[in-house]
């Protein structure tokens, strides 16, 4: 662990601020050792000095998973500032897809800084912003003439699709489904299902959202095809199809549970969407960007989006988000109706152009087809012999495990957590999710070894034998 010890300044500096800086400057990136070695209990002395800081200084609203401060990333693992190495199988949610501190990131954003930093698109445009929209039309689904429009975060791009698709069709209704996740701001939490964290009390929230029933097959049996008339059923009869100016969906459910549609369910949206006249946008912030065995998710069932939202993934987790699309619908907006004063960031569109290449050079779409080939039978094989492992499902490597009471079959939020706590105990970050917080799931960045994925999945699979027991 000399990386982190040496790091620092020789005096204990967790109240320094001057140490944070340094420990800031630790290497991390595939060159770290991969491998998980605890050497304080989680979290040690340092990282509570810093919670006890952080306590005093940030807002209670922001939570953390795991209470364990990170100096260096890279590859599989998460070193903290004890010196403690971790393995990650979040991403921090789904971002670090190409690993942390990937030496093409690294590299564009070195060459950027060291050019310049900023000067707002809307002012004075450069090329990485022109660069990454190309990227984005040529790697999106469809052959079709395509724009793209670059923001900061996954809400700000699903909101800039909504305001797209509500001037290009003159129509104001957002269809959206339950258990969806599209964020915080004012517009995406009223696009967001669950109530508690997300909306409670601070309200009100926008008008014209409808909220229909999504494809869950663990919990409602229904075909693809059955469950979208049973949403198509809904929007006629309560909104009126020449209302709906779109039609939002995540192609795999991420906050809301892992939730992968039965198949015809996206299809046969997107046809319906089609003959309405209404936009049928993709909200790929989660699954885009390899993650699920394909560059986008929608892939998986021939599935052409109208505008896709894209975030998390596209930039090896610098802060950069995109609306793409038909060019024809992309352009309704007038000049000047879209916009910000960080979107497409220079620094961020480099990090994207290394991240893309590195997904490409790598062949990381096929490196998360063989991670998910990798895990789920493993997973699959637990859940024969633990009852409260009520359904495993997932694409790639966006791989989930529900957890059940055996008894009465209902969702067991205390269950999950506590497989969560012993996973992060042993040094393995597992993140939970689902409306019903029952869900324990997997998003490993692509870097990550065969070796280190086995040994955090062993452990996972550990903790849920514990409940069998
Ligand atoms: N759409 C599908 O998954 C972000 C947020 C977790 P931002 N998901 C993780 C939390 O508790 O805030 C997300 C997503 C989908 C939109 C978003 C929003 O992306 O970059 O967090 O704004």
């Amino acid at each position: 662990m000399g990386m982190t010890t040496t790091a620092g300044p020789a005096t204990p500096v967790t109240t320094d601020p001057t140490a944070t800086a340094t420990r800031a400057g630790a290497v991390g990136g595939p060159g770290l050792p991969q491998r998980r070695h605890l050497v304080t209990e989680l979290p040690g002395p340092r990282s509570r000095e810093l919670s006890a800081r952080r306590d005093a200084a940030v807002a209670r609203g922001v939570t953390s998973t795991l209470p364990v401060f990170v100096a260096a990333a890279g590859g599989g693992v998460l070193v903290d500032v004890d010196g403690n190495a971790l393995i990650d199988l979040g991403s921090g949610i789904a971002v670090t897809t190409v690993g942390n501190s990937a030496p093409r990131v690294v590299d564009n954003v070195i060459a950027q800084v060291q050019a310049f930093t900023h000067t707002c698109f809307m002012i004075t445009p450069y090329e990485g912003y022109v660069a990454v929209c190309e990227q984005l039309a040529r790697l999106t689904p469809g052959d079709h003439a395509k724009r793209s429009a670059l923001f900061n975060s996954g809400a700000e791009a699903v909101e800039n699709a909504v305001k797209i698709a509500r001037i290009h069709t003159h129509r104001q209704a957002v269809v959206v489904f339950e258990h969806a996740y599209h964020g915080r701001t004012n517009l995406t939490m009223a696009l967001t299902a669950k109530n508690h964290p997300y909306k409670n009390g601070f309200g009100p929230f926008a008008p014209e959202i409808y909220r229909v029933p999504p494809s869950y097959p663990f919990r409602d049996g229904l075909t693809g095809p059955e469950a979208a008339a049973r949403a198509v059923a809904l929007i006629e009869s309560q909104i009126g199809a020449a209302n709906v100016a779109a039609v939002l969906i995540e192609p795999i459910q991420g906050e809301g549970g892992f939730v992968v549609p039965a198949p015809g369910f996206l299809p046969a949206l997107a046809d319906w969407s089609r003959a309405s006249g209404a936009v049928f946008v993709a909200d790929e912030v989660q699954t885009g960007f390899a993650r699920t065995g394909a560059m986008f998710a929608c892939e998986h069932e021939g599935v052409v989006p109208d505008l896709v939202a894209t975030a998390k993934g596209i930039a090896g987790g610098l802060p950069l988000s995109a609306v793409t699309g038909r060019a024809e619908i992309m352009e309704s907006a007038h000049p000047g109706g879209l916009g910000g004063t960080y979107g497409g960031n220079p620094l961020a569109c480099a990090a994207a152009l290394g991240a893309i290449e590195t997904i490409e050079r790598d062949g990381l779409v096929d490196r998360a087809r063989a991670i998910g080939e990798r895990v789920l039978p493993r997973l699959r094989a637990v859940a024969t012999r633990v009852p409260a492992v009520g359904d495993v499902r997932g694409r790639g490597a966006m791989l989930a495990v529900e957890i059940v009471d055996p008894a009465t079959g209902r969702p067991d939020a205390a269950a999950t957590g506590r497989v969560a706590r012993r996973c992060h105990e042993q040094g393995v970050v597992v993140l939970t999710c689902g409306t019903d917080g029952n869900v324990l799931r997997l998003l490993p960045p692509l870097a990550i070894g065969d070796d280190l994925l086995d040994e955090g999945v062993t452990v996972l699979l550990e903790a849920l034998e514990a409940l069998a027991r």
